[in-house]
């Protein structure tokens, strides 16, 4: 056939297409059709010379066009206290690589020699110890994906309208997380009658430490090495961590070096002068430990700007503390009426969940949002619904629902 009547052919099936779109199919012929994809496709250099050898480098690398980067959140005030987030609105499906896992570090990033690192178990127990790593090694181990947050992602006041979903959720990421479970060392050391609180205190110069009450101590918590099948990242916690799944990214201990099983909470810096809620009435929550549900949109999303009309798909993630998200809701005109977006599986419990809606964008503005319910039936709570109860003085546990507004020439910024 002449170049001519193909091109006129695949313009029409791409138009029988999309008008079958509304129907059912997503009308990407269409797309197809203006990028001009049509007719005998090129045959460039990398398709005729043999590529590069194996192993080079020994350690894999992405694409040379896919060079993603953790950004620094905050400026920091000393080099050493900084954090940086995860670029979300790049990333698919809901494991993070390890070389764009979030970072929080109170006092930069310690080089530990593995064989030197030692962990304590001591206080209320029958039969304190000192373990190496590869004690720990031999082990029963377990492997869980969970989410990691830090309490402080998403500022209480709200993010500014040109930030990127990097900026605004940044502080979250999704591993697969190997160890020794917490509860498995508790019961080789015995623990005390009387014991209820546990001081878990890192090897970094700050020496960050926390109180875990005892029975979130044996709630899946993972003396952690390992993290998405390689042994952990220095800037994880290398070479041990504690992970404590669906509650605030602080009491997961990197470096860890002490437990001390006690009667009552340590009341460190970090649940006395930081990491506490101020509530309108001046008082303070102490222990807000929970991650209660939460989603966000990560495409569309800030920063990014629509190309031409037509089909796109909506997709975000969605996450709670409290077990398996149920559902996500996902409105397209602010909140006016809501549609139910698929979950993409399996759904894990305090693990981070796909989620996806299929969406026209026909040009005009449009304001996106998403609302999650988990499985116990709590919906993330809009912003005024948030402030309601607990003021304007907090700084931790935003979990707010989070809007884009798309403009009419396609720009997507914060509102809402
Ligand atoms: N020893 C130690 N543990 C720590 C921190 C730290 O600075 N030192 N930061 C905490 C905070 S506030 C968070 S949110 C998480 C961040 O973990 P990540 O850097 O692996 O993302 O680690 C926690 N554990
Ligand atoms: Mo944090």
């Amino acid at each position: 056939m002449p170049p001519d009547a193909l091109r006129r052919l695949a313009h029409r099936r791409s138009f029988l297409r999309l008008a079958a779109g509304a129907a059912g199919g997503v009308g990407l012929a269409a797309t197809a059709r203006a990028t001009g994809a049509v007719g005998p496709l090129e045959v460039p250099q990398w398709s005729r010379t043999p590529g590069a050898p194996v192993a080079s480098p020994a350690y894999g690398q992405p694409s040379l066009f896919e060079r993603l980067g953790r950004r620094p959140r905050t400026p920091p005030h000393f080099p050493g206290a900084a954090s940086t987030g995860t670029p979300l609105q790049h990333l698919h499906g809901i494991i993070t690589p390890n070389g764009l896992h979030f970072e929080r570090h109170h006092a930069g990033v310690p080089a530990i020699e593995p064989d030197r690192h030692r962990l304590a178990i001591h206080g209320l127990v029958e039969r304190p110890l000192v373990l190496t790593l590869n004690d720990l090694l031999r082990m029963p181990a377990v492997s869980r994906i969970h989410f990691l947050e830090c309490s402080g992602n998403t500022p209480w006041l709200g993010a500014k309208p040109s930030w990127t979903l990097q900026e605004s959720h940044g502080l979250l990421s999704c591993s697969e997380w190997t160890g020794v479970e917490l509860s498995t060392l508790l019961d080789e050391v015995g623990v005390k009658p009387g014991a209820a609180w546990i001081l878990a205190e890192g090897a970094d110069a700050s020496g960050m430490s926390r109180s875990l009450p005892l029975d979130l101590a044996r709630d899946g918590a993972i003396l952690a090495y390992a993290q998405n099948g390689e042994r952990l990242r220095p800037e994880q916690g290398y070479p041990l961590r504690l992970f404590v799944p669906g509650v605030e990214g602080n009491l997961s201990v990197k470096w860890l070096r002490r437990l001390k099983v006690g009667d009552q909470p340590f009341q460190t810096r970090e649940e006395t002068a930081k990491y506490t809620d101020l509530m309108p009435d001046g008082t303070a929550r102490q222990f807000t430990f929970v991650m209660e549900a939460k989603s966000v949109i990560t495409t569309p999303s800030g920063g990014e700007r629509l190309g031409e009309p037509g089909f796109r798909e909506i997709r975000g993630l969605a996450w709670t503390g409290r077990g398996r998200i149920a559902r996500v809701e996902v409105s397209t005109d602010g909140g006016a009426r809501w549609q139910a977006a698929t979950l993409e599986g399996p759904v894990l419990p305090r693990c981070l969940t796909r989620f996806r809606l299929p969406w026209r964008w026909e040009g005009g503005p449009a304001q996106l949002l998403s609302r999650a319910t988990d499985e116990t039936g709590y919906v993330q709570p809009d912003r005024a619904a948030l402030v309601a109860v607990r003021g304007t003085q907090s700084f931790y546990h935003n979990n707010a629902t989070f809007g884009w507004q798309v403009a009419a020439d396609g720009g997507v910024s914060h509102a809402g």
